[in-house]
């Protein structure tokens, strides 16, 4: 499974032995590079990068660190390996062998067949979308980097989301034909905020015009990234489990430099609360430091617009990817249940006179809340680390997870208006204190003003702690991205 870097599409799917993919993908490759230079990382066309690239696809040996210039870096297509003899584990058809190919292709139900394979490409063309639409967020962040080891994180994600869109883009190209080369076009197209042509999902059309939101955005949105890669690591159709495999491995790092980034936000802050003996915003500010109120602020938004990506809580979609096999569970393999689930409920929240009430409905219908509810969990765990952190400095701890009702946008709890710690208010209450829940153009302007961009090797912005390691076994005053 190694991975051939001597092709002009470095992969291990044996692309050379399908000459016609091959040749559509070759096409697709400079559309992708315009596309990058056009909307990728501003600015980095000389930039020499400490990059890990894959070499290999198995757990132990994949990655390999190295200087790479920017415009030089090799983005292929890579599968985990096949699992031998694989089945599908949940869903109507459960026990058959998983789909090597588009599902259905052989079944006599042609509707029923069509509407799968529309099932599949929406769920990859989604999926993709948030990939370049990442990058397209992140685009002048570099401007502002708080020291080189944070410079190269976001490179390496910034490739790294590159080549998750090559994934799905693959498949597109390999299984769906002329629609898909289409879908495939169409990613390179739409645009994160684009009023015409906007990127799919809403947390993908926010800006993440500032390192405080970035490493909001990598621990939360990246997160929502780990369930749904998940979720479809579980699938029946085989390729798209084993790519989706592959995905996760590198997502790891992303969620990491968000946990991480956040601690290091809140390491200085405390250091500086404690120095200065206040709690006082306005003398922190002064000092050059967030705050824990605005951090909240920032907090409370981006988890929001996060529960936001996992649907609608009733999704007839969802009872459909499910029982189709195209999507499973978290950790499928975990539930002590039929993996069919007729006939199992699941509780949600509704609004009832004004109040949120729980409420148990058709377990297939509510698959979108219960992955909503393990993202809550893990977030939850992030969230307890963090606080964690505040205590060692004998600062009180108090940041926490909004109420899942709190500033949603999509599914019955966009309904009502409800404060972070669930109370349903009034519009009234809501405009009047709006302001102390989500960041206010005060605290965005105030985060902005401390962007500045450090890249003396060991050096760093005075709002954030150095991280407590560097990349690799490197030290952190290493030179992690020289300037041509
Ligand atoms: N914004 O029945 P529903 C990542 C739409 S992140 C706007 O609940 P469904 C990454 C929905 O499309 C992971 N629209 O939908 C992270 C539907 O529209 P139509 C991304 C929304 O299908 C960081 C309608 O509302 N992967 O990898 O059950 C950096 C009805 O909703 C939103 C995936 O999401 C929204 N937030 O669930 C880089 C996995 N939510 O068809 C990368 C693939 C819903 O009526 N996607 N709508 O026009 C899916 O599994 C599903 O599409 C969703 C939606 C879970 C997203």
């Amino acid at each position: 499974m190694t991975i051939d870097y001597t092709e002009r599409i470095p992969n291990n799917v044996n692309l050379a032995g399908d000459r016609a993919l091959q040749r559509a993908l070759e096409q697709w490759q400079p559309d992708f590079v315009g596309w990058w230079n056009e909307v990728g990382p501003a600015g980095t066309q000389d930039h020499d990068v400490y990059l890990r690239t894959a070499i290999g696809v198995e757990s132990d040996d994949w990655a390999h660190f190295d200087y790479v210039k920017m415009p030089d870096y090799r983005w292929g297509i890579f599968l985990a390996p096949a699992a031998k003899e694989r089945r599908i584990h949940f869903g109507d058809h459960m026990g058959e062998a998983a789909w090597q190919d588009v599902p259905g292709e052989h079944r006599a139900n042609l509707r029923r067949i069509i509407v799968t394979q529309g099932n599949l490409r929406r769920i990859i063309v989604t999926q993709g979308d948030t990939e370049p639409a990442s990058v397209e967020q992140q685009r002048h962040l570099g401007r502002t980097a708080p020291s080189l080891y944070d410079l190269r994180n976001l490179f390496q994600i910034n490739v790294e989301e590159g080549r998750h869109l090559w994934a799905m883009v693959y498949l597109l190209h390999r299984y769906f034909g002329r629609d898909g080369r289409e879908e495939a076009a169409a990613l390179l197209e739409r645009r994160s905020g684009d009023a015409d042509n906007p990127r799919i999902l809403g947390a993908f059309n926010e800006p993440t015009p500032d390192w405080l939101s970035f490493f909001m955005f990598t621990h939360f949105t990246d997160r929502d990234g780990k369930f749904q890669l998940k979720a479809l690591a579980e699938s029946g159709f085989d390729p798209l489990a084993r790519t989706t495999r592959f995905m996760l491995t590198e997502e790891a790092h992303h969620m990491f430099v968000g946990d991480a980034g956040v601690s290091r936000v809140i390491q200085r802050t405390c250091q500086v609360m404690n120095e200065l003996a206040t709690d006082d915003p306005e003398k922190l500010c002064a000092a050059g430091v967030i705050d824990l109120a605005t951090l909240q602020r920032y907090l409370n938004a981006h988890y929001s617009v996060t529960l936001d990506l996992f649907g609608a809580d009733q999704s007839s979609n969802a009872a459909t990817f499910y029982g189709s096999g195209l999507k499973g569970r978290f950790d499928e393999a975990k539930f002590e249940d039929d993996h069919r689930l007729h006939g199992e409920t699941y509780e949600i929240l509704e609004v009832k006179d004004g109040r949120l009430e729980p409420r148990r409905v058709p377990m297939l219908n509510a698959l979108n809340e219960l992955l909503r509810d393990d993202f809550i969990r893990d977030s939850q765990n992030g969230v307890d680390r963090w606080n964690k952190r505040i205590e060692k400095t004998g600062v009180r701890p108090r940041l926490f997870l909004p109420h899942k009702a709190f500033n949603r946008r999509i599914g019955t709890l966009s309904a009502v208006k409800v404060s972070p710690e669930g109370r349903v208010v009034s519009d009234a209450e809501w405009n009047a204190r709006v302001t102390e829940w989500l960041p206010t153009e005060g605290d965005r302007a105030f985060v902005a003003s401390l962007m500045g961009r450090v890249v003396e090797p060991g050096k760093f912005a005075g709002w954030i702690a150095p991280p407590a390691s560097g990349i690799n076994g490197q030290a952190f005053d290493f030179q992690y991205v020289r300037f041509g």
